[in-house]
């Protein structure tokens, strides 16, 4: 297909490429079984294609929640066990109590899914109730929170990642610390089916893989318990808090469309934010991440620092929110000095020696977290922020056959391509833009 063909017929082509009759692979190749918040991303772009498909997506990695509520990383295609590493095979959920029928990953990613399960419904609100899809997934999303409250919240209110992997931005220079002392040196042999399908240069290193066998292993070999106070990497992520607290709000949403109270939910929101000012780094104007073993705040600034913007001004302070998007607009993200200015925001700090604007979580600009941006600018009336960008970024995910992460700056294409959430978010922005 000719790059000038209508955008929108070529982002619907992807999903559909990738759909595989219940959900969407992230990527044919690299990314083969179904991801979680991928789905819940996917899932914003295909209800403007069949809301029906959109709700069958997020139906189909509901089916994956455990009894504990924890809404697994990864819905394995046991058909495909060779072509993804750590495997169905490596994780053996069904010898785990409380693991659902199919098999899965022990560890999550960030909990956006009640925001998209919401967006699905506003969509086509009588397709919805016909099916009953709120009445089917908001008991589901209610277990999802309260795992994450009990299980992961514990003391401090703020929930924990146990592994890089399950922050979604796996190796974001905001792990480097607490992974120092985690040893590199898995039981299970390093298989590395990523590199077939992107250059090594673009993906974590093999070290780094080491380090996430050996985490996985030992999360696994430890039942994949929650309350193993030796485990050696529990880190409080600004992403994963700053879409539980989104996501409850809009948890509220769905309870009171069932008739049911949603002010606990509200008031749930507004305690996560609370409890994310620990997180907050004047000195950069972002949240960082912090280290729950140690109690050390990470100070670095990254793109989930700003997420916290998707919280409405009632619930996150219109200081705090003026903070953020002036943080967006500095040089450490969207005006660098003395050079041209990014099309979308850096993963990473642009100021920061170590910035690599083209490795994974270390400095490209990813759809996801720009479509985040976008949502968290229009919350706070200042949608021209990043205006001229989006147009760039629409017209750059078109010439690069939707990447799935660019140079911000030059916008040259890396990983995998034809990749579902950069498709089916940019045809969420080409709607808005429409709209
Ligand atoms: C591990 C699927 C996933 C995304 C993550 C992204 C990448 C996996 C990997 O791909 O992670 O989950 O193998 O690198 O970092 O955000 O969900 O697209």
């Amino acid at each position: 297909m000719p790059p000038s063909a209508m955008p929108e017929v070529r982002a619907s082509i992807v999903l559909r490429r990738n759909w595989t009759g219940a959900y969407t692979v992230p990527a044919t190749g690299l990314y083969p079984h179904q991801w979680s918040w991928d789905s819940a991303f996917i899932s914003i772009g295909l209800r403007h294609l069949s809301p029906r498909r959109a709700q069958r997506e997020l139906d189909s990695l509901l089916s994956g929640q455990w009894a504990d509520g924890r809404i697994p990383q990864i819905v394995y295609d046991t058909r495909r066990d060779d072509d993804y590493a750590p495997s169905a095979e490596f994780w053996r959920s069904a010898d785990q109590a409380g693991s659902p029928p199919v098999p899965t990953t022990g560890l999550i990613q960030p909990p956006i899914h009640a925001w998209a399960v919401w967006l699905v419904h506003t969509q086509d609100p009588q397709e919805s109730e016909r099916r009953r899809f709120l009445e089917r997934a908001y008991p589901r999303l209610v277990a999802w929170h309260r795992y994450l409250r009990t299980r992961r919240a514990a003391d401090t209110g703020l929930a924990t990642i146990v592994h890089p992997w399950e922050s979604g931005t796996d190796n974001s220079p905001l792990w480097d610390e607490a992974l120092a002392e985690v040893p590199a040196t898995p039981q299970s042999p390093l298989e590395r089916p990523d590199l077939r399908h992107a250059a090594a240069s673009e993906r974590p290193s093999g070290r780094e893989y080491g380090k996430y066998f050996w985490l996985a292993e030992r999360y696994r070999d430890h039942a994949c318990d929650d309350a193993d106070v030796d485990h050696p990497f529990v880190v409080e992520d600004p992403t994963t808090n700053a879409l539980w607290a989104r996501s409850e709000i809009a948890l509220a949403d769905i309870a009171e469309t069932l008739g049911k109270d949603g002010a606990p939910h509200r008031a749930e929101a507004g305690r996560i934010t609370t409890a994310m000012d620990m997180l907050w780094c004047p000195d950069f104007g972002a949240y960082g991440a912090r280290d729950r073993r140690t109690g050390d705040v990470i100070e670095k600034a990254t793109v989930g620092g700003l997420l916290p913007l998707l919280l409405p001004a009632d619930v996150l302070g219109e200081s705090r929110a003026a903070t953020l998007v002036a943080t967006l607009q500095g040089e450490r993200f969207l005006s660098i000095a003395g050079i041209r200015p990014p099309v979308m925001a850096p993963s990473y700090d642009a100021t920061a020696p170590d910035l690599d604007p083209g490795l994974y979580w270390r400095g490209p600009a990813w759809f996801n977290m720009t479509w985040l941006l976008h949502a968290g600018l229009r919350e706070h009336g200042a949608p021209d922020v990043m205006q001229s960008g989006l147009d760039e970024a629409v017209d750059i995910a078109l010439a690069e056959d939707f990447p799935e992460y660019v140079n911000p700056w030059t916008g040259a294409g890396h990983g995998t391509r034809q990749f579902s959430w950069t498709a089916a978010l940019i045809l969420d922005l080409l709607r808005q833009r429409a709209s």
